[in-house]
Formats: C-alpha cells, structure tokens, sequence
C-alpha cells in the first residue's frame, strides 16, 4: 500500500481491514445499475462504530470522499464510487445485537442483510414486514439509507414506519443516537427520519433498532388474469373491500413472458394482457369465502378472465416467482429502469397517458410494466434493443424519462417511489421536489455534512 493517505487512514484507526486489489474495488465500487465504471481509493470494512467515526474523522482530513456501501442491491447508483472515494462498506457490522421482547424492537448493525432481520424476528415469534425481493443480499442499513418500500407495503408501509431508533454518525464526524427506540417522543425535530432515505449523502447509519409486528397471518396467494389496465384498480377495490391483503401487484404479459422464458412456469394455458399477484390473509372459512367472492365478483363483472389459487406453500411460491423473478429476467437486456410513484387514485390516468407516449414516441422500445400497483408505485423497464449501442441507448432513455417526469409533474407524483435517486435520477429531482425543498436539502446536507464528503453528487450537486 503506497497511497500516503491510506497510511494514514490505518494509523489512524488501528486494525481497520482495507481492500485494494482491482478485483475489489470493482467489487465493491458498484451496485446493479451497472452504469458507470467503478473507481474508488480503497474499500474500508470497519468492525464498530468507532472505527466508522474514525474514517468519517480521517475524510474530513483529508478530504477523500465517502461512499458508504451495503448490499449494493440498488437500482438508482446510489452506492457507485466511480471517482476515487473510499468505498465505506458496512459487511463486517452484520450482528443482530439485542431482542426485546416487551419493546418488540430488534436491534441490529447496520450491514445484517434484511432476510437475516427477517429470521432473527421470526425465531422470536415475531416479524420484521419490511421484505423485497433482494431480501437475501440487501441490508438493513441500505434499506433505511433507500426508505425501501417492497411488496407488503400496502399492508405494512415503508422501511421508514419500522426504524424505531437509529445510530448515525454525521459527515461532521459525530456520533447521533436517534430516538432510542421511543414509541413516543415530542422533543424537537425528529433527526431519525432525516437519514431514513437520505441515500448516505448526510452520515452512515451503523445501528438501528427496528420495530417488530405479530406474525403475519396464515395466507393465500392469487394470481388474476385482467382485460385491461382501466380495470385495475376496480380490481383492486374489490378485493380491499372483502380482504385483509398483505400484496397487491401488477405485470404485464411482457415481463411473464421474460420470467417464462427464464425458467417459470406458466400460469395459464392462455396468455392475457395484464396479471395481479395478490396476497391475502386467510385465517378461516369466512375469509376464503371472502376471497371467492372477490374473484367471483370481478369474474361476472369482466374485471379478471382468469385466476388461480394457492393450494400449497410451493405453489405460492412458484406463483410469487412470477412476480419477482422479473427483475432477474431482464437483467440481460440491461433494462433503464424507472421507479415512478402517483397517488393511487392518480394510477390509471397515468398509465393511460404514459402508455401512450411511450408507444407513439418510442416504438423502438419494448417496455415493462411491473409493480407495486396497491401503493401507487410502477416499475417502468426500457430493454436495450441487441442492436442498439449502450450508449445511444442510455441517451435516448434519458428522454423517456424526461417524459415520464413530465407527465409525474401533471399528475404530482414522484420520480422514485423506492429505489432512491442516487446518480440514475439525479437530472429529474426538480421533477418532484420545488426548488426551494432542494435548497433546504442541501442546507441540511451543509450543517450534517459540512464539508460535502458523504456520497458526493448523489441525489444532488451540492
Ligand atoms: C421490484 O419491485 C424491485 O421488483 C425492482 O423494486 C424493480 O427491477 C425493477 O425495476
Ligand atoms: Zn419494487
């Protein structure tokens, strides 16, 4: 190791493990955006809090740059280092530290992977709602970093309803112990939901204390077949009325057909134009009659032409796989991907118009429709033609979603319902958010972070 300023980095945390070979710094310099070409200083894996404010210490002396890095599961280049950062990994912090049992909190380090959480709830006889389907690679620090949302939303909320406490240390270098785990807490502005989807552009979260919910309960899926997108939320209200659902999401038959081509089964002998996965307590008689006549209700209605039930938990899951097996099909296609939030009342005006343009606009493309469709949040992939040069690919995308944050602004929805805004929706922000909620942005961002080393250019140019 020759770089001066990582001898100082080491002396100045003792025993701090670093990374520098080519093979990690690739590694650990991008996440699934794939987009930019990784080029940090060093990868850093701190084992405490000390250590994390130590490196937070030392950037500010030296004034290297800070990518703090979890799971890399996202999907807007919020954790790219591309310009010589010191990639902030928080791998090795990946203890569940404390259960209680009154408080029904679980405290964890910020690097356990969410499906780790998930389990260490669940041998408690309780449960962490937050779920998705990276479940097995993303952390719970990048799921707080991102506000994650995932399919049980509609049920449960975002990650933001669920961190009862947090532990940050500021780009100033300060350690913050957020909110403790109160249910209750009158005191002043709650700091705790500033670092909830702040994309790491104020301070790292090293420890969150996370509340905990019953068990879900015993539950069915169904998979729907619809005529048209315009019935979708008739369907929806159908079976919100009659139903306690835990999942309520939207595909296209162009995304089965990529999950079907990438090794699902297929539902139905027929193909349809648009599918419903849905998931719903089912407790006892009464609720399955609930749901049958749900069904039976959008059957005789023309709302659904087709569906299926669970009988089992391996065909509940094989039915899930439908749903989330998407994104891994389309991998290969390096889809730009769009990550778009209306208020569901909004939802079927702003399919009908995007759907629209996009296919008078841009013919060229295939598009998939996917999401979170009982939450207002739609997945907009664009499949990069074979054909087509990345690059020209990538520009012509950054006019379809100049269209689609257009369209957002007249129906007053959001550039990112999910995945953040990172690098890939840095140019939309204004999309959303006025002019003067940037400028107070980016005054929080100057007091937490006043020397601007916490995730440079992400979410915003400071
Ligand atoms: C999902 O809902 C994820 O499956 C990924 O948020 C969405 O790949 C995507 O665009
Ligand atoms: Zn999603």
């Amino acid at each position: 190791m020759t770089d001066p300023r990582l001898e100082r980095l080491l002396a100045a945390v003792p025993g701090l493990r670093l990374k520098t070979d080519p093979a990690d710094l690739e590694h650990y310099g991008r996440d699934w955006t794939r987009r930019w070409m990784p080029a940090p200083l060093a990868v850093a894996l701190p084992g405490s809090v000390e250590d994390v404010q130590g490196i937070v210490r030392w950037a500010n002396e030296t004034g290297v740059a800070l990518v703090p890095s979890g799971g890399r599961t996202g999907l807007s280049g919020g954790a790219v280092a591309a310009n010589g950062e010191l990639v902030l990994s928080l791998e090795r912090m990946n203890r569940v530290l404390a259960f209680d049992a009154v408080d029904r909190t679980l405290a964890v380090q910020a690097g356990v992977p969410l499906q780790v959480a998930q389990e260490a709830a669940a041998s408690h006889g309780l449960a962490y709602p937050v779920d998705f389907a990276s479940r097995g690679s993303a952390t719970v620090g990048g799921s707080i970093a991102t506000n994650a949302g995932g399919i049980r939303v509609v049920r449960y909320g975002n990650t933001r309803e669920w961190v009862a406490g947090l532990t940050v240390v500021t780009g100033a270098g300060d350690v913050l112990e957020l909110n403790r785990g109160l249910v209750k807490n009158s005191s002043g502005y709650d700091l705790r939901h500033l670092f909830v989807g702040s994309e790491g552009t104020l301070g790292v979260v090293v420890e969150a204390t996370l509340r905990l919910t019953d068990p879900p309960p015993p539950t069915n899926v169904m998979l729907l077949a619809l005529p048209s997108f315009e019935v979708l939320m008739q369907v929806f209200a159908a079976f919100r009325e009659r139903l306690q659902l835990e999942a309520f999401e939207f595909f296209t038959d162009v995304a089965l057909r990529h999950v079907l081509a990438h090794g699902a089964q297929a539902p139905f002998a027929e193909t349809h134009p648009y599918y419903v996965v849905t998931e719903y307590a089912t407790g006892d008689e009464r609720e399955e009659a609930a749901a049958l006549a749900a069904f039976e209700h959008c059957l005789e209605n023309g709302l659904v032409l087709d569906g299926v039930i669970s009988q089992s938990d391996a065909q509940a899951a094989q039915l899930w796989r439908l749903r989330e097996g998407i994104t891994e099909a389309l991998a290969r296609y390096k889809p730009y991907k769009n990550d778009i939030a209306v208020r569901v009342s909004a939802m079927p005006a702003f399919l009908a118009e995007t759907q629209a343009l996009l296919a008078q606009e841009y013919p060229q493309f295939e598009v998939v429709w996917f999401g979170h469709i009982g939450d207002g949040n739609l997945h907009i992939n664009v499949l990069k033609p074979d054909a087509m040069e990345n690059d020209a690919f990538v520009a012509q995308c950054e006019q379809v979603t100049k269209l689609l944050a257009g369209a957002l602004q007249r129906h007053g929805g959001s550039i990112s319902a999910e995945h953040g805004i990172g690098l890939v929706k840095k140019p939309y922000l204004s999309s959303t958010r006025s002019a003067a909620e940037v400028a107070v942005m980016k005054g929080i961002k100057q007091v937490l972070d006043p020397n601007g080393l916490m995730n440079p250019g992400k979410v915003f140019d400071a």
